[in-house]
């Protein structure tokens, strides 16, 4: 029997309800020890917060996170805030000794980072950071073939995240909404909203980087402010690129951009090695792209492996082979995944700690850009 887990929603934006839609699903498809119960959810403001309950079942709401957090009945704190509130609710709710699920990035930065490290691993309570595309079957898959060593020594990791939502000049920034574009709420533009995906992702396949150096630019310099229809200078990153040398001895290249017309959510990988190549694209999520040269050179070449098999990662939980899931079963993935890890005792990853890891990789990237210069990755123990 599953045993009951109740869960605080903070925050009821659109990341608020990846993670309540995967609540809602995860003991449909998996067999987990413990059943996510939606206790309360919490935002400003009421009537907004209310809708939100009514339409995923939350059984009450509140209007102030501290109030949550002293709640008896309630085991999980789930961190779906604009950036800048995320180390002060997780750290007061890891002295109150709850689990904690924070959105990503971890931080503002990493020192913040670091101060949300100490406070779970200091209270032993289970954390995890919600980088949801290493729940992508095929990106599972990917891990799986590089740990199984079928690519041999890795040369190259190339990666991208493209949008262009924020060309238009008019496009306000900051309050409700259009925080990612106010650096004092979000810590950073593209490089903690996108890059902060494709390090994690790089991280977990390719291992730990030694250096980076980088580019930054922001292309429209003054926006009016969504709330006081003020003009101010435009303080984020509106692209972001670097190139990086993992410890591995490999060469990487990064591009993140919310100008690249056309593109809405455009996230690939590619991965050289000695005996084969990987490609992976968000928008043919459900495939990986794999090239063996070991295979008989009459048919060599670049294979589409559909990834619906029951041998595929997370697929014997839903439909039968050849059906495609997409980018909300990423989220039940990562629940049900917390969920096992918090039977057996566990860490779920990527905890605060690795998260922090790509926090080190954001800092040093931000600052290569500033300086103009390559900038040493800063290593953290596991
Ligand atoms: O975390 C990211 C968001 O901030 C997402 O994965 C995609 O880019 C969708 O919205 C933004």
């Amino acid at each position: 029997m599953a045993k009951p887990l109740n869960i605080a929603l903070i925050g009821t934006g659109f990341m608020g309800r990846t993670h309540s839609n995967a609540y809602r699903k995860v003991r449909n498809f998996f067999n987990v020890p413990y059943d996510p119960v939606l206790k309360v959810v919490c935002a400003r403001d009421a009537a907004k917060t209310k809708a939100f309950a009514d339409t995923w079942g939350y059984e009450s709401t509140e209007s102030d996170w501290r109030k949550v957090i002293e709640r008896k009945d309630v085991d999980v704190i789930d961190i779906c805030t604009p950036n800048n509130l995320h180390a002060e609710i997780a750290i007061a709710a890891a002295e109150a000794g709850k689990m904690i699920l924070c959105e990503k990035p971890l931080s503002m930065d990493g020192p913040q980072g670091l101060k949300m490290v100490e406070a779970v691993e200091k209270a032993g309570v289970p954390n995890m950071v919600w980088y949801n595309y290493r729940r992508v079957p095929a990106v599972t898959l990917a891990k799986k073939l590089i740990a199984e060593g079928k690519l041999g020594r890795i040369f190259h990791y190339r990666a991208k995240f493209l949008q262009d939502w924020t060309i238009n000049p008019e496009l306000p920034q900051g309050g409700n909404g259009l925080w990612r574009l106010d650096a004092s709420v979000s810590g950073s533009g593209v490089t903690g909203d996108l890059l902060a995906h494709c390090i994690d992702t790089a991280i977990w396949l390719n291992g730990d980087m030694d250096e980076v150096c980088a580019m930054t630019e922001t292309f429209v310099k003054e926006r009016k402010h969504t709330e006081t229809g003020q003009v101010q200078k435009v303080s984020i990153d509106d692209a972001s690129a670097f190139l990086a040398r993992f410890d591995n001895g490999s060469l990487a290249t990064f591009e993140s951009t919310r100008y690249a017309r056309g593109h809405k959510a455009l996230y690939t990988f590619e991965i050289n090695g000695e005996h084969a190549s990987i490609f992976w694209d968000l928008h043919d999520l459900h495939r990986l792209q794999y090239f063996d040269y070991r295979d008989a050179s009459e048919t060599r070449g670049w294979k589409s492996i559909h990834i619906t098999d029951g041998d595929h990662p997370y697929m014997s939980h839903w439909w039968v082979p050849g059906l495609q899931i997409g980018y909300e079963h990423t989220f039940v993935h990562q629940v049900a995944d917390f969920l096992e890890a918090v039977g057996k005792g566990e860490k779920a990853q990527p905890d605060f700690r690795e998260a922090y890891r790509t926090q080190l990789i954001l800092d040093a990237v931000l600052k290569s850009a500033a300086d103009h210069n390559w900038q040493k990755v800063e290593h953290v123990k596991p």
